[in-house]
């Protein structure tokens, strides 16, 4: 038998208004019907001390204040995710960023709309490379 190629992780969040809407099970259920693992899952609150330094690249940024309101406003669910390129893969699978134009398919696209206020409402997060995937992971789990 073939050795199993080398997994990657990526961080992901299910933001507040994906636990709020009641979109835990399917944003969980695209991750694993996509293939990747759920390696360790757990609902919090985030505060605005790990949000900043979360968000530190968009410190400034018009949407980073809101950004960080919308984000503390309620319990989001944090989630590791592993497979092989789940990191490219997930951010495929979350669709662009403003969920007008996420493509239908996309968790975006399908399940989020503009909401009209100060930043987008996408219910989701995911990692964007190796580093941003290590040290996000170290931020939320620890680990
Ligand atoms: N209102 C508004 N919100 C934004 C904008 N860009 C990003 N955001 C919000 O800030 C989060 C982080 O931005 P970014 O890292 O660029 O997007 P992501 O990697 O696709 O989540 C996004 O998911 C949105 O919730 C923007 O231009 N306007
Ligand atoms: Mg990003």
């Amino acid at each position: 038998m073939s050795q199993p190629q080398s997994s990657e992780r990526t961080l992901i969040l299910v933001k507040p208004d994906g636990v709020a809407r009641g979109l835990v099970g399917e944003i969980i259920g695209r991750i694993e019907a996509k293939g990747y693992r759920v390696a360790d899952l757990k609902m919090m609150s985030a505060d605005r001390a790990l949000l900043t330094r979360h968000y530190g690249e968009h410190e400034g940024k018009p949407f980073f204040e809101p950004l960080v309101e919308f984000m503390s406003s309620g319990p989001i669910v944090a989630i590791i995710a592993e497979g092989n390129r789940v990191i490219e893969g997930f951010r495929s699978l979350a669709g662009a960023t403003d969920p007008t134009v996420a493509a239908p398919g996309t968790i975006r696209g399908d399940l989020a709309r503009d909401q009209g206020t100060k930043v987008q409402q996408n219910l989701v997060h995911g990692s964007d490379s190796p580093e941003s995937a290590a040290r996000e992971i170290a931020l939320f789990f620890g680990s």
